[in-house]
């Protein structure tokens, strides 16, 4: 076919194809058929080898014609069909400032994340820093830097999880201690809280539980400093009202060691089923750093002295929210958690 013949052709196919379009995608579509690498328009150009070469710049002139009219045609065409879907679109996503908000339910904190909050804000007001030990620990720091050697029968008191010969779960922040005191000279005043990990599996015990640890050393510290520290804290978290008390106890990295009782909160030392009719309720332990564990990190026993403190958060928890049974604080039921508002 003569080549003006079918450039009259293409005209007249892109009016008829382009009269009742509604979207600018087909009309993209439609473009792209007669303007694309493999269009129609495209193809009258390569045919241009096929020409006489005298006729060629005359062809060529027509062709650049249809083309820019055909592009000039598409661009106008797709302007005005983007402006009226643009239109379009603005009115479905009209935004009704009156309408009623879609309510969303306030988070909570989890019981932990309250307690050990709050045990931070307690103990930074008294001047501590915060340190975190590594959750997977040597068996130095964990054991025998704390004067706990392999053969030592306290070991016995941590069921351990071993991941390799030397390398396990921490059993204790108390490795924090020896981390800190190796690096650290006195003064030292160090809140350290982590997870740690035992065998250990009942409505009280959790494999996985949180401790925070406390560790104070200094020049002429004493038993009654510890005392003074913990009745401090204990009236901030439970309340005025509760005393503390000391009663002898064991652990290998400090001497003399004490478990840490508090006055019952909820039967005021009477006798209740919360304290088991004793008046008292345990929250840690702790005790004067042994001078074994001083030396071994470096720190003069006849210079310095220092107080070690650490306790179970999950059991702060469970005793000041009144929960009877570990596990709630580890399912992450949202029905339980809910309740707990910081
Ligand atoms: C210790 O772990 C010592 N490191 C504490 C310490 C620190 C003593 C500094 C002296 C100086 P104990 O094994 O008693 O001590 O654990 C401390 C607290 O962790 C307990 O009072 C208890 O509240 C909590 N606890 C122990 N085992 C579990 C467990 N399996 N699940 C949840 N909490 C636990």
């Amino acid at each position: 076919m003569d080549v003006k013949e079918k450039i009259k052709q293409i005209e007249k196919q892109i009016e008829e194809t382009v009269k009742d379009i509604e979207s600018s995608q087909t009309l993209l579509e439609i473009k792209m058929k007669f303007l694309g690498k493999t269009g129609e328009i495209s193809s009258l150009m390569k045919n241009m080898r096929d020409v006489p070469p005298e006729e060629r710049p005359s062809m060529g002139k027509l062709l650049n014609a249809l083309r820019q009219w055909t592009e000039e045609k598409f661009d106008k065409l797709e302007a005005g069909l983007k402006s009226i879907e643009l239109k379009k679109k603005y009115a479905e996503e009209k935004i009704d400032v009156t309408m009623p908000g879609i309510p969303v339910p306030d988070g909570a904190y989890h019981p932990n994340t309250l307690i050990t909050n709050e045990l931070i804000s307690i103990f930074l007001g008294m001047g501590f820093e915060i340190f975190e030990g590594p959750e997977i620990e040597n068996d130095y720091y964990n054991f025998t830097a704390l004067n706990t050697p392999q053969d030592h029968p306290a070991r016995d008191m941590q069921d351990t999880f071993y991941l390799a010969e030397n390398l396990l779960l921490r059993t204790q922040t108390s490795a924090g201690q020896i981390r800190v005191m190796e690096t650290k000279k006195p003064p030292i005043k160090i809140l350290s809280p982590g997870k740690v990990y035992r065998s250990d599996d009942d409505a009280t015990h959790s494999p996985m539980f949180s401790q925070m640890e406390m560790l104070v050393v200094d020049k002429g510290l004493t038993l009654c400093d510890l005392q003074g520290m913990l009745d401090e804290f204990v009236k901030k978290i439970f309340g005025s009202d509760v005393k503390t008390r000391l009663r002898p106890s064991y652990f290998p990295f400090t001497e003399p060691s004490v478990e840490v009782d508090v006055s019952c909160f909820e039967c005021g030392g009477k006798g209740c089923r919360l304290c088991k009719g004793t008046g008292w309720i345990e929250v840690g332990g702790a005790g004067m750093v042994n001078r074994r564990v001083l030396e071994g990190c470096n720190i003069d026993p006849d210079e310095y002295t220092g107080f070690a403190f650490g306790l179970g958060i999950e059991r702060i928890a469970m005793l000041k929210y009144g929960i009877n049974n570990m596990k709630l604080l580890f399912e992450g039921d949202t029905r339980f958690l809910k309740q707990f508002k910081g």
